[in-house]
């Protein structure tokens, strides 16, 4: 699906005249960018921008490729985590869509969206697992469709300032947990991070390869399951000598890093929501805007 639409279908989504929208872009309202042919046509994360920012509702979510119903302004509220649970459990991927579509067009930062909807989700979805009363096919689909709607976030805070700080993260060898990783990917771009995750299940060695390569300002990782204890504090540490040696910060998160763990550990800061990684991203480089 293409990022970027024309005025005709952003007035069709929001049901405005398509004048009235070319007006808007003219205004510097909508950033715009021309084709070679002179058309203009807007990103996905400019068109939403200016939503958050107007509180606009939508009309014909579909024209810019969001779900349908989505954008009509229900307020959010504390029982979408509940929704949310719901449709992950019965593999409603288009209604588990709105309503964290809807919650970022309600001005949600994506780590209030994270913490407050997708995480109590899943720690459900665990209880539940661990309680017999979940299918395997059912946790596996859950996080299928929550891969995805992290990725359609991440494609509507759109990839920052191009002048932005580098930050990478992972998770390490042993650790198969993909969903908080993502999360902070998305967190710190909406903060103006240019942030790329470096996936799963990473060797401590090729870790250290990629602060010296590609010096980044921070690295996050996300620990949710440690083979070997003794060998990863050993390791942990080498990578926080190195990556703080070329200038890099370290935080980490992750159900692993238990209070037993955590002492004998060296970081920069431990997170255990999104929003503590909001805060503390926020500390390094100013607000945008
Ligand atoms: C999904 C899931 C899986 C999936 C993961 C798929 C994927 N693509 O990621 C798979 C199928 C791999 C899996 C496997 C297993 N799982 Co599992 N899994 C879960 C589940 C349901 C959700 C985990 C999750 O991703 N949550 C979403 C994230 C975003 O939330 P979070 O992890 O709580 O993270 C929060 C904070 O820690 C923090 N955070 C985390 N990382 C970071 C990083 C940064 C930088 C920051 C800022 C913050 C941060 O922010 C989050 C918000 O608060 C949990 C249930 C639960 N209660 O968590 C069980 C759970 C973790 N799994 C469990 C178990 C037992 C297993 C298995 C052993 C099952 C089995 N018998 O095979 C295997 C082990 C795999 C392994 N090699 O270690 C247990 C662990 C119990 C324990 N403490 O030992 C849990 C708790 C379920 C339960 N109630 O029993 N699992």
């Amino acid at each position: 699906m293409t990022d970027f639409f024309s005025p005709k279908e952003v007035a069709t989504a929001i049901g405005v005249s398509e004048s009235s929208l070319k007006r808007w872009v003219d205004k510097g309202l909508i950033p715009a960018e021309k084709t070679g042919g002179g058309h203009r046509r807007m990103r996905l994360d400019a068109v939403l921008k200016f939503l958050r920012e107007q509180g606009r509702a939508l009309s014909e979510p579909q024209a810019i490729g969001l779900p349908a119903e989505s954008g009509r302004r229900p307020a959010s509220n504390d029982s979408d985590h509940q929704e949310f649970l719901r449709f992950l459990l019965s593999g409603d991927e288009s209604s588990a869509r709105r309503i964290v579509m809807d919650a970022f067009l309600n001005g949600y930062s994506v780590a209030k969206i994270f913490d407050s909807i997708i995480v109590p989700g899943f720690c459900e979805i665990g209880n539940l697992w661990h309680c017999g009363t979940l299918e395997v096919y059912q946790e596996r689909r859950a996080c299928e469709i929550c891969s995805r709607v992290v990725h359609e976030l991440r494609r509507a805070v759109g990839s920052g300032p191009s002048d932005g700080p580098v930050a990478i993260g992972g998770t390490l060898d042993g650790d198969p947990y993909t969903i908080a990783c993502s999360m902070s990917e998305v967190v710190l771009r909406e903060c103006g991070w240019r942030a790329l995750s470096m996936g799963n299940m990473l060797p401590f060695n090729t870790l250290m390869k990629a602060v010296e390569i590609d010096r980044p300002r921070l690295l996050w990782l996300s620990v949710t399951a440690i083979r070997s204890p003794e060998q990863f504090v050993a390791n942990f540490n080498v990578l926080f000598d190195t990556a703080t040696s070329l200038g890099c910060v370290l935080v980490v998160g992750g159900q692993a890093l238990t209070a037993d763990i955590r002492p004998l550990l060296r970081y920069t800061t431990y997170c255990d929501n999104f929003r503590h990684l909001e805060a503390f991203s926020r500390t390094i480089i100013p607000r945008e805007n």
